[in-house]
């Protein structure tokens, strides 16, 4: 098998998006709970998020959410972000919270709602412009409760107008990025369900057009890295919502609810040249993000929690020996390549990661650094009252 010291430099530069709605107070339809300490202006986000940045250097960049995030000043947020060490990053768009979008926004039957809806990604491109993001993410609440309620195909043929015209207006430099969720809050039809609605969209729109796979959208027993293989060979995979789930859309720590599917995620993505730091030129065009809520547990310490879920797993995928395996393969030798896998999943790389933090800087243990940093107690006693972000 491969060891660490072989992969070690390739862990380096690794880079995980953080949400901004990590660090506001969520909850379930049912109940949302207060935490002590959390942001209550967006500038607290992102010193939240420069604060994980900080214990663990995974974590350059944070990504926002409009209407959540709203500020007049996009440039002074962009260099308010800069001086607390992250960038801006992704801008999430958000038709879901007006009742105007009750039946569709972007598939909406409506003209004029449309538009509403168009504009709204105008809006959200203006802010990509002050912010230097790269990418709009789009994640649509959109679908039917019941048979016969809406005309599935015309809904699909308005998408492709509406997604067109939003296309048009990004930059050379910007990407579309359509996220699917196969239910919910629609629970008949939804229009963009699968990663094959969502492809089929985007193709249509062009090269800068790709796809986003949040890992919490799929029906449970969906192999995920089987859609994740799929999209990266066909260059759409543009990048991931990372959480863990045990039922639907959970919003869990990313590599809680199943550490062995993100082992599989993530041998995927770098076998297919979706991890950066392992190709030869450093580049990758897949973003890794989080798309999480802390609904009971701290947030700074829950988000810390899951960028070093994603590294440990990172690094436990570039220990498989992928000569031995695709020999093995070849070979059709069924347990060698299963066991050279497993062997791989199995190494606790644990001790390894820390004294590679140590190398460069960074704490051992960014887990026990931040508990005994005392910034937690700092941010509780200053900080009066949350905002609560919205949730999914
Ligand atoms: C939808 C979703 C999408 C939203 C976020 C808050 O469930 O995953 O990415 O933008 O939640
Ligand atoms: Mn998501
Ligand atoms: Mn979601």
């Amino acid at each position: 098998m491969t060891d660490f010291a072989q992969v070690a430099a390739q862990l380096e530069g690794q880079a995980i998006e953080l949400p901004s709605w990590a660090f506001g107070n969520s909850g379930t339809r049912f109940k949302v709970f207060g935490s002590p300490g959390t942001a209550r202006t967006v500038e607290e986000k992102i010193a939240d998020a420069a604060t994980v940045h900080r214990f663990t250097g995974l974590a350059p960049s944070v990504a926002l959410h409009i209407p959540w995030d709203l500020v007049d000043d996009y440039v002074a947020l962009r260099r308010y972000a800069e001086d607390q060490g992250v960038r801006l990053g992704t801008i999430n768009s958000n038709t879901f919270q007006d009742d105007d979008y009750k039946l569709g926004a972007l598939t909406h039957t409506d003209a004029k709602i449309r538009q509403k809806a168009i504009d709204h990604h105008f809006e959200c491109i203006d802010v990509m412009d002050a912010t230097g993001s790269r990418d709009l993410k789009i994640w649509l609440a959109e679908g039917s409760n019941y048979p016969g309620q809406a005309d599935l195909r015309g809904r699909q043929d308005r998408l492709h107008e509406s997604l067109s015209t939003i296309y048009d207006r990004l930059g050379e430099d910007q990407r579309l990025v359509l996220e699917y969720k196969f239910f919910e809050p629609a629970f008949y039809h939804t229009d963009v369900p699968d990663w094959g609605t969502s492809y089929v969209q985007v193709a249509a729109l062009g090269d800068r057009a790709v796809v986003c796979l949040d890992t919490g959208h799929h029906a449970p027993g969906t192999n995920i890295e089987f859609i994740v293989m799929q999209l990266l060979r066909l260059g759409k995979l543009g990048s991931f919502d990372f959480n863990s789930r045990f039922y639907a859309d959970d919003d869990l720590i990313v590599g809680a609810a199943d550490p062995f599917q993100l082992f599989r995620i993530l041998f995927e993505v770098i076998r297919g040249g979706g991890y950066g730091p392992a190709n030869p030129d450093g580049h990758s065009d897949v973003a890794f993000m989080l798309d999480q809520c802390h609904n009971i547990e701290a947030k700074i310490p829950g988000q810390i929690r899951s960028v070093l879920n994603v590294q440990e797993m990172t690094a436990r995928a570039l220990l498989v020996d992928r000569d031995a395996l695709t020999a093995a393969q070849e070979a059709g030798d069924v347990l060698a390549a299963n066991e050279l896998f497993m062997d791989a999943f199995s190494t606790d790389v644990r001790a390894d990661l820390a004294a590679w933090r140590e190398e460069r800087g960074l704490p051992a243990n960014p887990m026990r650094a931040y508990a005994e940093s005392g910034h937690q107690q700092q941010i509780e006693a200053d900080r009066i009252g949350g905002t609560q972000a919205g949730w999914n």
